[in-house]
């Protein structure tokens, strides 16, 4: 049976369980993930930054990787970038822009950089030193003008941030630094643009970390105004934390502004997301879903702008085909997020019954929606298999040969 042939059966018992599987095939061709430029250069472990063949030396040739992943899936049109990491040799953003446009991609989210440079060993905005405080200031705001260049929305901030030992510094005085200086940063964000508190629970520093879970990013969100929200990255919580719990309080709030998505088993492993626990993801899409389909404000609105992206370096698996398989696994989740039979579950938890509800969630997740994507592939006119596509079409071979195995990890350094 082709794939055309089991939709259709697919399609016959979806709408036979009143699914209306028209709007589930709309809502699949826009769906969108941004893809980051850093996930196509060189990366490593803490111990060894590993060459790979063909990896991106420089920003275009991550411009070029991101677009071909575009070209295979139809659905990664965006691409982050790192600033100083993707600054123009010749510092000129506009024509940087131009060239993304040309090969078919836009760029997504600016990601300042204020953990690598000597000055930052006792952090950035929470630095003890005001001359170091005003090093990252100064480059956060830089980031806010390279926004308007690019004709980005998204100023996407982490901070490495922290402290090894009790007593190295005091954490009110830390907190206080921060807000000051994310304070400032806000001020200057683009009109139209949005600023992404990540937090993450510990690493690099182990005693204390200035953002270390979404309560503080919260926090800090709120305190700052409407165009501050916080972004959930899926590596960055403890084991066992309900992650779909916290997206579902945020959204609520209104204040979930983007996703990093990647696999976790023991803390930020940067794996393909929906490797390890696909359920997971299943079940934070199921949130992010439920809202979008919904009639709560702000629940709602902020689930139908939530900047999604991928936040991965792969080291051991090659470069674009990771991230080809990154994006097709969300679209797996979102669709099987999409069958979720709503209305029958609100019913069914509203007279509690407990495995009842339980089993019309997994329903969803069990579904085989292999031959769904296709047809949507279909549809977006991009191959029905991207993976083989990819494999088959040459680009890898081709890359290989003309950019060679660089130890660097690709763009501009300091
Ligand atoms: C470091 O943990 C990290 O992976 C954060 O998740 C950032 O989003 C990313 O690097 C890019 O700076
Ligand atoms: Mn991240």
């Amino acid at each position: 049976m082709n794939h055309l042939d089991q939709f259709e059966n697919l399609a016959d018992s979806l709408t036979q369980q009143g699914i209306d599987v028209a709007a589930v095939t709309e809502a699949l061709k826009v769906q969108k993930i941004e893809t980051p430029s850093w996930g196509y250069a060189n990366s490593g472990t803490r111990f060894k930054n590993f060459g790979w063949p063909g990896a991106a030396r420089t920003t275009r040739e991550k411009i070029d990787d991101a677009a071909m992943v575009h070209k295979m899936t139809g659905m990664a049109p965006l691409v982050a970038i790192h600033i100083p990491w993707d600054k123009p040799e010749d510092g000129d953003y506009v024509a940087f822009r131009q060239y993304a446009q040309e090969q078919g991609v836009q760029i997504g989210a600016v990601n300042p950089n204020v953990f690598q440079d000597n000055q930052y060993r006792l952090g950035s905005l929470a630095n003890p030193n005001p001359a170091n405080r005003e090093l990252a200031l100064d480059h956060l705001l830089e980031c806010c003008e390279i926004m308007t260049k690019v004709k980005s929305d998204v100023l996407s901030l982490w901070f490495a941030d922290g402290t090894n030992y009790a007593g190295q510094d005091s954490l009110r005085g830390r907190k206080h630094r921060f807000e000051a200086g994310l304070n400032q940063v806000y001020e200057h964000l683009p009109a139209g643009g949005r600023m992404l508190i990540e937090y993450k629970f510990f690493e690099p520093a182990f005693y204390s970390t200035d953002i270390p879970d979404w309560g503080t990013a919260f926090a800090l969100a709120l305190k700052l105004g409407e165009y501050a929200q916080v972004l959930v990255d899926l590596g960055h919580h403890a084991s066992g934390v309900n992650i779909e719990q916290i997206v579902a309080f945020l959204l609520d709030e209104g204040q979930l502004g983007g996703f990093h998505f990647n696999n976790r088993k023991y803390a930020d492993d940067d794996l393909v997301v929906g490797s390890v626990n696909p359920y997971e993801l299943f079940l934070i899409y199921n949130e992010l879903t439920g809202a979008a389909l919904s009639s709560d404000e702000p629940a709602k609105t902020t689930a139908q702008n939530v900047a999604y992206m991928i936040d991965q370096s792969h080291n051991i698996e090659g470069k674009l085909a990771p991230m080809i398989l990154s994006v097709l696994n969300c679209q797996e989740a979102y669709a099987k997020s999409l069958l979720v039979q709503r209305e029958e579950l609100a019913g069914l938890q509203g007279t509690g019954e407990v495995l009842a509800a339980h089993n019309l969630l997994t329903e969803a997740y069990r579904v085989d929606v292999r031959p769904l994507l296709a047809k949507v592939r279909d549809e977006l006119e991009v191959p029905v298999d991207p993976i083989k596509a990819y494999r088959e079409s040459g680009y890898e071979g081709a890359i290989a040969s003309e950019r060679g195995t660089v130890d660097s990890s690709g763009g501009y350094q300091n």
